[in-house]
């Protein structure tokens, strides 16, 4: 994977190579994948950064939670489908020397859409395989320094005018001998070879200008195929939601089929809807989908109000897509909510909540964040923990999974740019997931294979912990809200933090 052969990889790696810094474009959603699991016997914590472009070199982190590791291995695959069983070679992981159960590697992701990268683990306690899935997708296009393309604009005339008077100068003194001057039919000879270089010369810039051109185009077509799709909104019968979704790019629709969206823990579309300004208001509801490729949601009673919508859905090879929109509601009277959906109200956000780590829960109870006593900083993986307590203050006893899981964590920065839905597994979505254990369970053969940690588990009847913890990273600097989602005796109960990220 380290051989950048097609035209785009070597576009791809100019352009990286000429762009000055590095700056992330708004993005809903943060690319960066954070994923927590087990490979076999080995408990990891892995950071996949995501290149700015594709292809692009993302950058792997993996910290193991024991010190019995001794080598790792990682290389991107397709999460699905063909090339999902066949990997290219490996690279090794790095161990660090002054953190031995610290790893980090680079590695080429060649093509967008939804990867993987599968992480071999070898150590005392045997070996162990855990797949990380990658949503992989180009998010702007670099352009080059001034400076520099003046330079390389000089280079190049040098080097075209320096062709066109080496053919001329090769046609009327090339077979001389020392000393002898060249006959006046050779000059003419020789005028007549630069003007033909000269238009072979221009012929091959113009060709190569348009080739780069329409290079450009096609990938600056991809940067707007991946960008958050349109979701539109319209009301009908009172309290009906019917939600659509509109590509930024035209293709978008053709390779997205709704019928073809795939469940992510159990319900096909998770619907956010955040009361603006102020995220004073949060609804955690799930549409279904209709006969004619559109999403509908019996709204539940809500206020009237202006908010930003966040729907959540994955397609059929494991890509997650957020919708995003924004709604104006008039005062709907609904149904009361059943099932899944889940909502929240309380204060708005506080940016000067500098200390906001204990979230009262509407059952009496509350949720502590242990937070970490350093500032909090954008691009750092971190392990977000909760710890939820009975109205007495003790740690609840009676925790359920919601939705297959010990809890949800949704991340919201106060401008909408960021929006990441995450689970104890990770920011990588669990129908990805699922994709990735499945190949990866039959390509394995004989390997240990771990479950990812948090899958499903509405099978067992134990209580949960009354610990939850997230690991997920801001992907930059600014102010956040953080909705923690947990289930206690049947009922729904959020926990909501601000966060001032440095
Ligand atoms: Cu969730």
């Amino acid at each position: 994977m380290k051989d950048p052969s097609s035209r785009k990889g070597i576009l791809a790696v100019l352009a990286m190579l000429l762009a000055g810094a590095l700056t992330v474009s708004a993005h809903v959603g943060s690319p960066d994948v954070y994923c927590e699991g087990d490979a076999g016997p080995y408990h990891l914590f892995v950071t996949v950064r995501i290149p700015q472009v594709i292809p692009g070199i993302a950058e792997i982190q993996i910290r193991s939670a024991s010190n019995d590791v001794q080598r790792i291995e990682i290389v991107p695959m397709r999460l699905s489908g063909a090339g999902s069983n066949l990997p290219p070679t490996p690279d090794v992981a790095e161990q660090s020397k002054q953190d031995p159960q610290f790893f980090t590697g680079s590695l080429w992701l060649m093509e967008d859409g939804a990867l993987k990268v599968r992480v071999s683990v070898d150590g005392a306690k045997g070996k162990g395989e855990l797949s990380v899935p990658v949503a992989a997708f180009a998010r702007q296009t670099l352009k080059m320094d001034k400076p520099l393309g003046g330079l390389l604009t000089f280079l190049m005339l040098f080097l075209a005018l320096g062709l066109v008077f080496i053919a001329g100068a090769a046609v009327r003194e090339g077979n001389l001998r020392p000393g002898e001057a060249p006959a006046p039919g050779r000059a003419r000879r020789a005028r007549i070879a630069m003007a033909i270089t000269a238009v072979i010369v221009f012929a091959i810039l113009y060709l190569g200008g348009a080739w780069w051109n329409s290079e450009a185009r096609n990938y600056d077509r991809e940067v707007t195929f991946f960008k958050p799709p349109a979701v539109e909104t319209t009301l009908e019968n009172g309290n009906r939601l019917i939600l659509r979704a509109k590509g930024q790019d035209p293709r978008w629709s053709r390779y997205m089929k709704m019928k073809e969206v795939i469940p992510d823990h159990n319900h096909l579309m998770h619907l956010f809807l955040l009361r603006t300004p102020g995220l004073q208001e949060m609804w955690h509801l799930h549409p279904d989908r209709t006969a004619d490729g559109a999403f509908a949601e019996d709204l539940p009673t809500m206020p009237a109000g202006s908010y930003q919508v966040f729907a959540d859905i994955v397609d059929k090879n494991g890509f997650p897509w957020t919708l995003v929109g924004t709604l104006e509601l008039p005062q709907i009277q609904g149904k009361a909510l059943a099932g899944d959906d889940s909502s929240w109200s309380g204060g708005a956000v506080n940016a000067s909540a500098e200390e906001s780590t204990v979230s009262q829960l509407a059952d009496g109870g509350r949720m502590v964040w242990q937070r970490p006593s350093v500032p909090l900083r954008g691009n750092t993986p971190m392990n977000f923990k909760f710890n939820v307590e009975d109205k007495d203050g003790r740690p609840a006893t009676n925790m359920e999974p919601y939705m297959g899981m010990a809890g949800h964590a949704e991340f919201v920065s106060t401008d909408l740019a960021v929006f990441a839905h995450v689970h104890p597994a990770g920011s990588v979505s669990m129908a990805a997931l699922e994709l990735a254990r499945t190949a990866q369970a039959g390509a394995s053969g004989e390997l240990q294979v771990g479950a990812p940690m948090a899958m499903p588990m509405a099978t067992s009847n134990a209580p949960l912990p009354a610990e939850v913890s997230f690991p997920y990273g801001f992907p930059r600097p600014g102010e956040y809200r953080i909705f923690v989602q947990v289930k206690r005796a049947g009922q729904v109960e959020t926990g909501v933090f601000d966060a001032h990220v440095q």
